[in-house]
Order: C-alpha cells, then sequence, then structure tokens
C-alpha cells in the first residue's frame, strides 16, 4: 500500500529525491558493513513529534518544562540499553558514535594528554587519534596496528606501546577488523599502565548485544557504540559502562558537548533495544556471522583475497591487488550494477585512502531482508563477475539484471514507493 504523503505536493524535489533513494535501497544490494535496514516501528519512531521537544539536562533533571512523555521515553531507553549489554549506567544522548567518542575525551583528558588507539587506516576510526581528526589534532597519540604475517592484533606491541608512552586513554574497538577483539588483554594493558579503557563496539554492537560477538562490558571502563549498524537501530550514538563514570560522562555529553538531545532519535533507539531483546535478534545476529562466513569463503573459492583469511563477524576486507583493480574502481563498477560497499584500505596500503587497494564488506543489511547463505554464494557470484569484467558492457548489464531480481525476492520498503 502506497503512504499518503504531504511531502509530495510541499516539497517534490526532497519527494522525489526520498522515492529515488527507496528505490535504490529496494532494488540494491546493500554491502556497506556500517549499514542497515531499521523497521517501520523505529522509522515511526525517528519521524514522531518528539523532534519537536527541547529537553536539554537528564530524565526528571531538565532545564524546560513540558518534558514528561519524552523524560518517560529517555528513561525506558536507558533501562533497555543496560539491559541489552548488562552495563551499570548508560547516556543515551549522543547524537552519533564521533560524538561519543569526544565526549569520553572531554570526560578523562586534558588537550594534550596521551592516547592510544588503533590506526585507521588498519581497520581503526577516526576518531581513535586520526591525525585529521579533533581526536588527534588535541591529543598525543599512540596507534597500534595489525601484524604483516596475519593482519591480526598484535598483543606484544601493544603492551609495549603502552609501556613505552603510558597513555592515559586506550581505545579498543574497530572499522575494519573482522576478528574478535581481545578485551581482556586491553584491560590487561590498561591496568599495566593505569590507563582508562574504552571499548569502541560501533560495527560489532548488534552481535555483541546478541552474544554472538565478545562482550567488552566486564572489561571496559566505558563502552561507545553507534546504534545503526549491527544493532539495526536510528542513526545514532550511546555511551555505557561502570557506574563509578557516569556523573563525569554524563556531563560531558551534556552540557560539555551538547545541546538538546534529539528525542526522536532516543525514541527511535528505545525501538531498536527493545527489539534487539527479542530473541529473534539473536537469531538474526547468528545469521550475520554465518552469511559473512559463507560470503567470504564464497569470495575465497572464486579466487579473490580476504584479510586476514577470512571473518568471526559481519564484514570483510577484500583485497583487490591480486586481480589488479583499485579500491575506488572496484566500488565505482560494483554500484554502477547495484552493489553498494566502500573502497577500504587494506594492511600496509601503498594507495592513498582516496584510492586503496581494498573495498570491505558486509553482511547485516542482506541478512535483515532475509538472505541466507544460498544468496551469499550468489552474491559473492555477482561481484566476482561485475570485478573480473568491469569493461565488459554487456557482461554488467547480465549482473545488473541479477542483481535487482536477487533483491526483488527480498522486498525491503517497497510499500513506501508512493506511485500516483
Ligand atoms: N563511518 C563508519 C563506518 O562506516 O564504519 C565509522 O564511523
Amino acid at each position: 500500500m502506497p503512504i499518503a504523503s504531504s511531502l509530495k505536493s510541499i516539497d517534490p524535489d526532497i519527494f522525489r529525491l526520498v522515492q529515488m533513494e527507496v528505490r535504490r535501497q529496494e532494488y540494491g544490494l546493500e554491502l556497506i558493513p556500517s549499514e542497515n535496514f531499521v523497521d517501520e516501528a523505529v522509522l515511526e519512531a525517528n519521524g514522531s513529534v518528539l523532534t519537536n521537544k527541547y529537553a536539554e539536562g537528564l530524565p526528571r533533571k531538565r532545564y524546560y518544562g513540558g518534558c514528561d512523555c519524552v523524560d518517560a521515553v529517555e528513561e525506558l531507553a536507558i533501562a533497555r540499553a543496560k539491559e541489552l549489554f548488562g552495563t551499570e549506567f548508560a547516556n543515551v544522548q549522543p547524537h552519533s558514535g564521533a560524538q561519543a567518542n569526544q565526549a569520553v575525551y572531554e570526560a578523562f583528558l586534558k588537550p594534550g594528554d596521551t592516547v592510544m588507539g588503533m590506526r585507521l587506516d588498519q581497520g581503526g576510526h577516526l576518531t581513535h587519534g586520526s591525525p585529521v581528526n579533533f581526536s588527534g589534532k588535541h591529543y598525543k597519540v599512540v596507534a597500534y596496528g595489525v601484524r604483516t604475517t596475519d593482519h591480526l592484533i598484535d598483543p606484544d606491541e601493544v603492551m609495549a606501546l603502552a609501556k613505552e608512552h603510558r597513555p592515559k586513554l586506550i581505545i579498543c574497538g574497530a572499522t575494519a577488523y573482522s576478528r574478535r577483539i581481545d578485551f581482556a588483554l586491553f584491560r590487561k594493558v590498561a591496568d599495566e599502565v593505569g590507563a582508562i579503557l574504552l571499548a569502541d563496539i560501533a560495527h560489532y554492537a548488534g552481535l555483541v548485544a546478541a552474544g554472538e560477538y565478545p562482550s567488552p562490558v566486564a572489561y571496559a571502563d566505558i563502552v561507545s557504540t553507534t546504534t545503526h549498524k549491527t544493532l539495526r537501530g536510528p542513526r545514532s550514538g550511546l555511551l555505557m559502562g561502570k557506574a563509578q563514570h557516569a556523573q563525569v560522562i554524563n556531563r560531558a555529553v551534556f552540557p560539555g558537548l551538547q545541546g538538546g538531545p534529539h528525542m526522536h532519535t532516543i525514541a527511535a533507539k528505545a525501538v531498536s533495544f527493545k527489539e534487539a531483546l527479542a530473541p529473534d535478534f539473536k537469531i538474526y545476529a547468528r545469521q550475520v556471522i554465518a552469511n559473512a562466513r559463507a560470503l567470504s569463503d564464497a569470495l575465497i573459492s572464486l579466487g579473490l583475497k580476504i584479510v586476514s583469511g577470512g571473518t568471526d563477524s559481519h564484514l570483510m576486507v577484500v583485497d583487490l591487488r591480486p586481480i589488479e583493480v583499485s579500491g575506488k574502481d572496484a566500488q565505482h563498477v560494483l554500484d554502477s550494477v547495484g552493489i553498494t560497499c566502500n573502497k577500504n584500505t587494506v594492511p600496509f596500503d601503498t594507495q592513498p585512502p582516496t584510492v586503496c587497494s581494498g573495498v570491505r564488506i558486509g553482511t547485516p543489511a542482506l541478512t535483515t531482508r532475509g538472505m541466507g547463505i544460498a544468496e551469499m554464494k550468489t552474491t559473492a557470484e555477482l561481484i566476482n563477475q561485475t570485478l573480473r569484467n568491469r569493461t565488459d558492457e554487456k557482461k554488467l548489464d547480465e549482473v545488473r539484471e541479477q542483481v535487482r531480481a536477487l533483491a526483488g525476492r527480498f522486498p525491503l520498503y517497497r510499500h513506501r514507493l508512493v506511485t500516483e
């Protein structure tokens, strides 16, 4: 059933672009591992009148009147986040993962203090100390990476760097690391040098919540995450951790960094936390990993190379050097047939980040559509055909049709296309 649209009459330009995006999501194969598809309940809460409300402060301690409803909304979101991850406190106000991490810096550090995080070009994140980010500009950064031999985090390097530089904050967590992170190791290292330990589980959060990926909660002082990746909530952030840090984190988020919380998004987060607490979500998370392993195995059997040789999570980085195509060109040609991914550096890449030697792919979004192992094998075949026939327009046309047909078998938001 098409939905009624006031947007169509008030702003036909934006309406048309939204419709184009519905079509792109509906008929393409979404492989960006940090993306997912929220359901109608999350969309409804996110698009609700709660967007109208200012509520600076925390529940029952606001700087505005009229907050009874949003107080209850935020209390539900906090309680559900704590239950989902088993944490002592939660702050549901960060607008994004980057702002959640910024709040942790604000809470525990002074400009110039030393921070240790994973190198961005080997799988870390901008906010873990990249020189082009606030974290790298305002703090002294020590970066660990992966081993040349197996592309896994090297525990000895992490310990040695920490002992040498004695960071005040150690960050574990990644955006392009497919294997399990040893959170106990990072606790040991943090204790050795008296550092605060931040686990940024933005990528793995849904898998952690479902018990399908190791949880850092027993080890980290603070856990940060986004809510829209494997967790399948609205685009936003979340901070959790040990009760002793609640006050300093709460004050860093507001008034330290942010103004009014986005109450519509907090409501949508609460909905997604409720969904993640349901038994079905565990089945989903397990399938995400099974699908990622199937996709990785199928790509390897087709002669493609996967960084570290496989995956224990929802994502993998395909090393394209053996087939002599850059990440940039691969992303472009895959996009042209309706397969969406992002170019990504491989460890020890010699290409600049605008070019890259790999692409990062993952299965959260396709799994949400209901796809399983058979569809992962087909997807691997379609990726392989595209990359190996990238100048053959006829072949690319065939792949384009197959992509559309496969996606069409797993309806997503088709009912949101307004046809009249
Ligand atoms: N941009 C996110 C990702 O794609 O992994 C990280 O913030």
